[in-house]
């Protein structure tokens, strides 16, 4: 299986800018060169074209769902492009940029795929808001909640009609930051979490042994690997648009990483939100490059095994 590298620059899901920065900023320090190190077959597909817009207009194309016109038009186009990936065979690494990118992910996914798959979202927040409960109107706290069916049409009929992922198929991980609305549609639509109280109290290894029976019960073959870098500790990420405290540690997080990889099963991965321009002394960029090499090395083994 070959890597695709894929960047989707931009910033407007998050309303903060800087993170647009994050895929070439990553190139320059050696992205391409790291998953060549465990991986045979590497490609750069460059970045997503992203419309220009004039920041001081940012509410111009909605009131309430910050620059959503642009939001959807790089979306349908990183979804055509991870469709295309993944008909020919590759994995699509998406690179960010903020998390509105899943909504483009999973779009091209869906239609890449026909059946069903998983989607493992890591992340100190749920990202299930819709418009009307979101409390910030930044479109990149949407895109789960979206892909799932629920909100607004222009986020939920992207690229192709209808529900990208089914809510019994989202697995989410490591979340300390719930919005009001986002627990109503955990709890009523039954989406597996595993919060950073439930890891603390009974340890990432119970969690991922969780996680994997879930996963081997549902019968699903295809899972799509979405990385939020604000799911580690916010001292570990200081350069992102929402660092969160009592996350992740390194090792948690590699552990996690490596043991999602290890199934076999992934087949599209995000890895997202971090942010250059608001970086402490580099710290956000060197727990990226971590990550980043726990999941080239972990590709790497998967595609030999
Ligand atoms: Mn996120």
């Amino acid at each position: 299986m070959k890597i695709e590298l894929i960047g989707f620059p931009m910033f407007y899901g998050c309303d903060r800018p800087g993170v647009e920065h994050g895929p070439d900023k990553l190139r320059e320090e050696g992205l391409l060169e790291l998953l060549k190190k465990y991986n045979t077959h590497v490609v750069d597909k460059g970045n997503i074209d992203i419309d220009l817009v004039d920041v001081s207009k940012k509410y111009a194309s909605h009131d309430h769902m910050k620059y959503l016109k642009e939001v959807v038009e790089g979306n349908k186009r990183l979804a055509v492009s991870v469709e295309e990936t993944l008909k020919n065979g590759n994995l699509p690494f998406v690179v960010g940029g903020d998390h509105s990118l899943g909504l483009g992910s999973m779009a091209g996914v869906k239609a890449a795929h026909k059946e069903d798959f998983a989607v493992i979202w890591i992340d100190a927040h749920a990202d299930l808001n819709l418009n009307e409960t979101s409390p910030s109107g930044n479109i990149h706290g949407m895109p789960l909640g979206a892909s799932a069916g629920l909100g607004d049409p222009s986020l939920t009929e992207l690229h192709i009609k209808g529900q990208k992922v089914a809510p019994k198929n989202i697995y989410i991980l490591g979340l300390r930051s719930v919005d009001e609305g986002e627990e109503v549609i955990i709890k009523e639509h039954g989406i597996h979490t595993w919060r950073m109280t439930d890891i603390r109290e009974r340890g990432m290894e119970k969690a991922i042994q969780e996680l994997l029976e879930k996963l081997a019960e549902s019968g699903i073959q295809k899972v799509h690997l979405s990385y939020d870098i604000d799911s580690l500790d916010a001292r570990l990420v200081p350069g992102t648009g929402t660092p969160v405290e009592d996350g992740l540690e390194y090792e948690e997080s590699k552990t996690l990483v490596e043991a999602i990889i290890g199934t076999g099963l992934v087949q599209s991965i995000d890895f997202v939100e971090f942010n250059p321009i608001t970086d402490k002394e580099d710290m956000t960029l060197k727990s990226s490059l971590t990550m980043l090499d726990t999941f080239a090395k972990a590709l790497g083994k998967a595609a030999k095994s």
